[in-house]
């Protein structure tokens, strides 16, 4: 097989790749990485020594690639499927890039500084980095449901009507962000969107595959 990904189940950027992977019925090879076993690691660090994943590797074209957006391009431009994620039409497309980047940045990224900071050793959290990335969440969500509203929660999916690698990356980050700030809440609209993601087949075998694993997300009550 051509394409491996190196991966967890649970880990929020994977889930993006996969649902990209899935959504095309793209063959790969899910290569899992255990980051706490010494061997896994160190093999992965070799690998890609920045040491985050997603990583594809494909061997017919000898190509390592990095970063769950830039994957998703890839696999756009070289394994290209029926599911356009990355669509056609210049505006369509920084569109879409804007919405990855969004979701990325402002829910993915202050979501995993509050859920790991959960793992971190008695007398090792980060209060301040916590709060403000909260805020920072909070703030991202309290935009997105806005817009819902503005388009009378008519519009579908992340970046418009279809479908695209806006919703690869909102599924993950609005899945473990609702962990942190229960969306039911204040964010309606937003709940109501993560519900599609989850329905979508792709996502639903992403979340299957990492059910084994889900007791280990950390779930302390919800902080004020
Ligand atoms: N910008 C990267 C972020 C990747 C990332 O943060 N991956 C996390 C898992 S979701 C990771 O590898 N964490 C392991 C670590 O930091 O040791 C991407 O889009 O792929």
């Amino acid at each position: 097989m051509s394409l491996t990904l190196y991966m967890h189940p649970l880990a929020a950027y994977c889930h993006k790749a996969l649902i990209a992977l899935y959504e095309n019925n793209t063959p790969f090879h899910p290569h899992l990485v255990d980051l706490s076993d010494d061997t896994q690691r160190a093999a992965f660090y070799a690998l890609w020594p920045i040491g985050k994943f997603p990583v594809l590797n494909d061997q017919t074209r000898g190509c390592m690639v990095p970063e769950s957006s830039i994957i998703i391009e890839y696999l756009a431009r070289h394994y290209p499927g029926k599911v356009a994620l990355i669509p056609e039409h210049p505006d369509a497309a920084r569109e879409v890039r804007f919405r990855d980047r969004f979701y990325d940045q402002y829910v993915a990224e202050p979501m995993q500084k509050v859920i790991t900071d959960r793992l971190r050793p008695e007398g090792q959290h980060d209060h301040y980095g916590v709060a403000q990335a909260r805020d920072k969440l909070r703030s991202a969500l309290d935009l997105i449901e806005r817009e819902f509203e503005r388009d009378d929660g008519e519009r579908l999916w992340g970046a418009g009507e279809h479908y695209s690698m806006a919703d690869c990356a909102a599924s993950p980050a609005l899945f473990y962000a609702n962990f942190v700030i229960p969306l039911e809440d204040e964010h309606p609209l937003t709940a109501a969107y993560l519900l599609r993601l989850m329905q979508r087949p792709s996502y639903a075998r992403v979340l299957r595959e990492a059910a084994p694993y889900m007791h280990m997300v950390p779930s302390e009550p919800v902080e004020a």
